[in-house]
């Protein structure tokens, strides 16, 4: 059985609490499947003040993580498990995270997340500890963590035996490249607005057929982008 062991590295490793604490990530932790584990980057820091970040040299605005809390941190932590796993950075200068960046990391037994804020890293942090690093879009957040969330969130829903259904991941919206069909729930009228006929007829096979439809359609009107490479590679 697939297990994920997940250390954070952060500044503020409290905010991951309530979220590793809820829905299903805390399935996952008590599924056995998932473990998290918060770490505190200033219990590192050996400075006299605990500082963790500095001025930059060369001078400019703002202050750069320091690496000597960072480093230690990472080493002391990749010591706590015998499993190496993989090791991320999370930063606007990363690669974008995509669902097939999720399923690929669905399948690691470890992933330590590295989440840092102000202006940077020194970058002989980059130079000494072998980092993917990852970004989660084109914007700036002002720390990783709220990436690392966005991450951890999308990789544990893919771990099999957290959903559910297994199944319900493989129709996910960008699992074939598509937008998810419209969904419905009882009651089958709500202030005049009626559930689509063929969602009530039984008819199995054109309910299929419809959802594929208005996946396209979806897709089509609202992400043109996504819809060009499904058709380029259909051919
Ligand atoms: Cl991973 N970090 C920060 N600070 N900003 C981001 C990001 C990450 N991804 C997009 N913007």
């Amino acid at each position: 059985m697939s297990r994920i062991r997940f250390d954070l590295l952060s500044l503020f490793p409290e905010v991951f609490r309530p979220f590793v604490n809820a829905s299903i990530l805390r399935i996952a932790a008590e599924k056995q499947v998932a473990e998290y584990h918060l770490h505190d980057i200033r219990q590192y820091s050996r400075d006299k003040h605990k500082k963790v970040d500095d001025k930059p040299y060369g001078g400019g605005p703002g202050m750069v993580l320091r690496c000597e809390p960072v480093v230690s941190a990472y080493e002391d932590v990749q010591n706590m498990d015998e499993r190496t796993g993989t090791a991320i950075l999370l930063t606007p200068q990363g690669k974008t995270f995509q669902q097939e960046t999720a399923k690929r990391l669905a399948r690691e037994e470890r992933i330590t997340l590295l989440c840092g804020h102000y202006e940077g890293f020194d970058e002989r942090i980059r130079d000494m500890l072998p980092l993917e690093e990852i970004s989660i879009g084109d914007y700036v957040l002002s720390g990783g963590e709220a990436a690392a969330m966005v991450l951890i969130d999308a990789v544990v829903r893919l771990i099999p035996g957290v959903l559910g259904h297994e199944e319900s991941t493989n129709n996910d919206s960008f699992s074939d490249g598509l937008l998810e069909y419209p969904q419905y729930t009882r009651p089958p009228e709500f202030r005049g607005l009626k559930v689509p006929d063929v969602l009530l007829s039984g008819n199995h096979k054109e309910i299929e057929l419809w959802r594929r439809a208005q996946s396209e359609k979806r897709t089509y009107e609202r992400r043109s982008d996504l819809w060009k490479d499904i058709t380029q590679n259909r051919s």
